[in-house]
Order: C-alpha cells, then structure tokens, then sequence
C-alpha cells in the first residue's frame, strides 16, 4: 500500500511536514525523510518537522508504533553540511548548540516514546543518519545500504548518541574500529555484527514495512512497551533492580486484557486476537 492511500484521520496530522512525510494508521505512525536529492541529510526544518511529529505522536494515547524510512538512494546522510559553510578565518561554531538544539531533543524523544521505533534504512545511512537509525529500538536494512560513521572525515567524533550505542550493540573493538576509520560497512555485516536486527532484499522492503505494521497495529501493545522499557533500562540496573523492574512490569501486564486473552487463546489451541488493552 502507497503512503497516499494510508488514511489520515486527525487534525494535528494536516500539520504542513517540509522536509519529512508523515502519516498515521491503526495507531502506528509512518515518518520518510523527505530531501531525495541531499541523501535526506537533517536540516533545521527537518528537525522542527520531526519534533513535531514525534510530539504528536507522544500525545496518543493508542499510539502502537513508529516506522522510520527515507525516500530516495538514501536514508540520511546526517548533518545537512550545506548548513556548515566553510567558516572565514577568525570565526569560530559552537557545534554543541545545534546538538542540543536539534539531535538531544530528537534521540531523546525517539527514546520516550513507550510505542517500539523501527527503521528500515532503505539505503546509505551517514555520520548522524547512522546515529538516528541506532536510537531506534529495532532495524532493518536493505541489502545495498551501508552503515558510515563519516564523522572522521570531516574531523570530529561519532555524536548523536553514537558513542552510547555503537558499543553497546557491536563491542569495543568494533565501535572503534567503525569510528575511526569511518569505512562504510555493509548490510550484511552490520546484521552479523548485531548492529541491526535484518538485512532483507532491497525489494522487501515495502512489504516487510507493511508487515511490521500489522504485527504493531495488533499486537499485545502494552507487552511491547514494557519490554522496550525494560530492554532500555536494563544498560543502567544491576541485576536486582532489572529483576525488580521486571516483576513491576510484568505485574501490571498481568492484570491487563491481551494477558488474559493471549493465555485463553493459548487453551483454546488459536490466534490471540490483542486488543492492545
Ligand atoms: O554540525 C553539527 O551540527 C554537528 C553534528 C554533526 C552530525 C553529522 O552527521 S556530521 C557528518 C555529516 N555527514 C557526512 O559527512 C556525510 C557526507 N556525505 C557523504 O559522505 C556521501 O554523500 C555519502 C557517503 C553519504 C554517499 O556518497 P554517494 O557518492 O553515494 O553520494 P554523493 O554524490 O556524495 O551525494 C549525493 C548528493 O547528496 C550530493 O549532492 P549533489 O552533488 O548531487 O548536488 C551530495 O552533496 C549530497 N549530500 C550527501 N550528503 C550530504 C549532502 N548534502 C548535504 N549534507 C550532507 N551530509
């Protein structure tokens, strides 16, 4: 199914996007950067109109998910230099003030929001296009997309939360490797290294979205924020507070309406029909 024809039911969404698509079905919201031509490199404009979206997405309360892609050969290829001209002798750029202006805010954000994130990076991801695609709980890539921690080249390090993911998810000796050298890696070495969840067929792209839409639109919603909370929070606890988180967690999920649907399903030998609830 085309974006067009995804139904657009709410006021907030006829918010004019600039330099991002938008659109929101069954609970589950759909952004594309939108600049083609540039690799979908992040602007000013592009950072309002992510605030925006994810603002209004924050405020639903049925919301069941976000899928992230970019339009184009592209995903992003992060800071939109354009906006960086080459400064006259003498000048100095405080390159902190649009980190926190524009990336914190959007990571963050991407981070708070209880719904699961899932990018499917559709082609190069670069320097903080990477960055984006990692604050999202779970990514697929085409097999032609390359990961480029390009910040090295151009002389300044992984940011945008580079730093705090690319470990995490890949190990020491890798994240540095990446960093340094800024070489680009391939899709399917960034699946064996664990830095994504799936390379899939550049062709399968559309329909394993659409698929990830129905599991999200009708999946047990509450279960899938409560693991993306514990999963997050799990870097930080020890042993004994995550055991506590858990138990927290999973006691409010047994008092909820997919719980009871998803064990009586399971007596009745059928499909649970989740409600969200
Ligand atoms: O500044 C701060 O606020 C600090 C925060 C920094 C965050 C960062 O993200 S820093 C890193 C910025 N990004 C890069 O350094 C990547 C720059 N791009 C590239 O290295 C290459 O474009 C790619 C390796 C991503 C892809 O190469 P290729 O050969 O497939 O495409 P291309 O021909 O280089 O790019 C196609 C067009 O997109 C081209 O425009 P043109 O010549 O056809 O008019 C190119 O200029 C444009 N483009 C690509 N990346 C950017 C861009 N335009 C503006 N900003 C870009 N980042």
């Amino acid at each position: 199914m085309s974006v067009s024809t995804w139904l657009r039911k709410d006021s907030d969404m006829d918010h004019h996007y600039r330099h991002i698509r938008f659109s929101y079905r069954e609970g589950v919201g759909r952004i594309e950067l939108a600049r083609p031509d540039h690799l979908n490199s992040l602007t000013e404009i592009m950072h309002e109109d992510l605030r925006t979206v994810l603002d209004f997405l924050a405020s639903k309360e049925e919301l069941r998910g976000l899928l992230i892609t970019g339009t184009g050969r592209g995903f992003c290829a992060g800071q939109d230099l354009s906006e960086r001209p080459a400064l006259p002798e003498g000048q100095v750029r405080d390159l902190s003030v649009g980190l926190k202006q524009n990336y914190e805010p959007l990571i963050l954000r991407l981070k708070a929001l209880p719904a699961p994130v899932i990018c499917f990076v559709n082609g190069v991801a670069a320097g903080a296009g990477v960055s984006l695609a990692l604050a999202c709980d779970l990514v697929y890539a085409v097999r032609s997309a390359r990961f480029i921690q390009a910040f090295t080249r151009i002389g300044l390090l992984p940011d945008a939360g580079a730093t705090h993911a690319l470990p995490r998810l890949v190990g020491a000796q890798r994240a540095m490797g990446a960093a340094l050298f800024a070489e680009p890696i391939s899709a399917e070495t960034a699946e064996r290294w664990g830095l994504i969840w799936r390379c899939l067929p550049d062709e399968e792209l559309e329909a394993t979205m659409e698929a990830v839409h129905t599991r999200l639109a009708h999946g047990p919603t509450r279960a899938y924020a409560a693991t993306k909370q514990a999963l997050q929070a799990a870097t930080g606890n020890t042993l004994t507070e995550q055991l506590d988180l858990e138990a927290a967690l999973q006691k409010s999920l047994g008092l909820s309406a997919d719980y009871r649907e998803g064990v009586r399903a399971f007596a009745e030998k059928r499909q649970p029909r989740f409600s969200g609830s």
